[in-house]
């Protein structure tokens, strides 16, 4: 398997060359095709020059330059390069700094080659650790910003998702539109996350210690903290859009169901006929709009007309749970009107309808067949899923 370690540095003169040389030491040990590719913007103190210097010694030393946008627009660049030019069928992440230390890289690896697409260095699980020495400002910082990413951006079951220290298959990487991240800075590490989990991919921590810099300054903001906040509401913004989308096209159900429903009794139809006609023909019009408007962004397996007998099966689900909860509540509260025990049948229906819908009709399903990866094969933990 072709790797590629993607190192960005921003004024990592005194560093860069001992990592090139400490990951060359620990690729020894690998039976893999390890390559190694610093992504320099343009750094003042040199750096490109000494990653230059290294490339006349290791062939597997790669470099690209570019003028500095970010962290998040640094690694989109490189690896669109590894995919792309040096075909790679997995990458890392990795600070140039030694907070991460290149004698893990085995041990990610080991991970991603045997039960994962995307493995995390984590800090946050047992056995990891942040350097004891970090001042209380910084421990909530980084508490935070995982808080925010957990509960805003909805990760709820990774313990560190903001984590610099990554190693993720190409089949992953391959199905990411980068340009629709829209992020630049450290915020990419949240969005990218949260696009791998939304596409399926089985998600491992590894336990790791984060080493603090010995060297060089660190390039963390003031606009990375505030771009990262905003990233993370605009990923639960559009998770809520889904849901509006479908309670929408619900509304818009009802009436049509109504609206046929009348039509048909004009027609002279019978009540006992009309009715489920008039029900299914809803359906189906709640089915097209949510395959082709609520949906349109995912890539499922099954054709049209499979989904289409999947939303009417739900849809029975759905009516089996709201005339359940009708029946519960007019047995338990006799006094209340019907209509408000049928009223509130809706409310559990909408959820499971919506819930059944989004993670089975419409499961998003970008892994390719071929793909031999843990995705394609794994069952994940629902709390790991992002997806809306
Ligand atoms: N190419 C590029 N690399 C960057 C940029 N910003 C940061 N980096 C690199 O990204 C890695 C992580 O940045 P650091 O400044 O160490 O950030 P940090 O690890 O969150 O902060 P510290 O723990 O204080 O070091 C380092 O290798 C940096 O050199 C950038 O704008 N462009
Ligand atoms: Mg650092």
């Amino acid at each position: 398997m072709k790797v590629v370690i993607i190192v960005p540095t921003y004024n990592e003169s005194g560093n860069i060359i001992p990592l090139i040389t400490a990951l060359q030491a620990q690729f020894k040990r690998l039976r893999h095709d390890m390559h190694i590719l610093v992504v320099d913007d343009n750094s003042p103190d040199g750096t490109a020059g000494l990653v230059r210097q290294a490339m006349q010694e290791y062939s597997n030393v790669h470099l690209q330059t570019g003028t500095k946008a970010g962290l998040g627009a640094a690694y989109i660049r490189g690896m669109q390069y590894a995919l792309g030019e040096l075909g790679a069928a997995a990458v890392f992440e990795m600070d140039a700094d030694f907070s991460h230390d290149p004698a893990d890289v085995p041990r990610l690896l080991a991970a991603l080659e045997t039960s994962a697409d995307f493995v995390i260095g984590s800090r946050h699980v047992e056995g990891g650790s942040i350097p004891a020495e970090w001042s209380v400002l910084r421990k909530l910082n980084s508490a935070g910003g995982n808080w925010v990413a957990r509960y805003v951006a909805g990760l709820y079951g990774i313990k560190d998702c903001t984590a610099g220290f990554r190693a993720i298959r190409a089949s992953i990487l391959r199905q990411i539109d980068f340009s629709a991240l829209r992020v630049k800075g450290y915020a990419f590490q949240v969005a990218l996350l949260h696009q791998a989990v939304t596409l399926g991919a089985v998600v491992q921590e590894v336990p790791v210690h984060f080493i603090d810099r010995k060297l060089g300054t660190s390039k963390l903001g003031l606009s990375d903290i505030i771009e990262f906040v905003l990233n993370a509401w605009w990923i639960r913004m559009r998770a809520l859009r889904t849901f509006l989308r479908f309670a929408l096209v619900g509304i818009s159900g009802t009436v049509v169901n109504l609206g046929a429903f009348s039509l048909l009794l004009h027609a002279g139809m019978n009540k006992f006929t009309a009715s489920p006609l008039a029900i299914e023909i809803s359906i189906v019009w709640n089915f097209l709009l949510n395959n082709y408007w609520t949906f349109k962004d995912r890539t499922t397996r099954d054709r049209a007309a499979l989904k289409g007998v999947k939303f009417n099966l739900v849809s029975l689900v759905s009516l089996g749970v709201s005339f359940t909860t009708f029946i519960a509540l007019s047995l338990l509260f006799p006094k209340i009107p019907p209509l408000l025990s049928q009223l509130a049948g809706i409310v559990p229906a909408v959820f499971v309808n919506y819930f059944l819908n989004s993670y089975w009709t419409f499961r998003h399903h970008a892994i390719e067949e071929t793909d031999a990866g843990p995705a394609a094969t794994a069952a994940k933990t629902p709390s790991q899923s992002a997806q809306p």
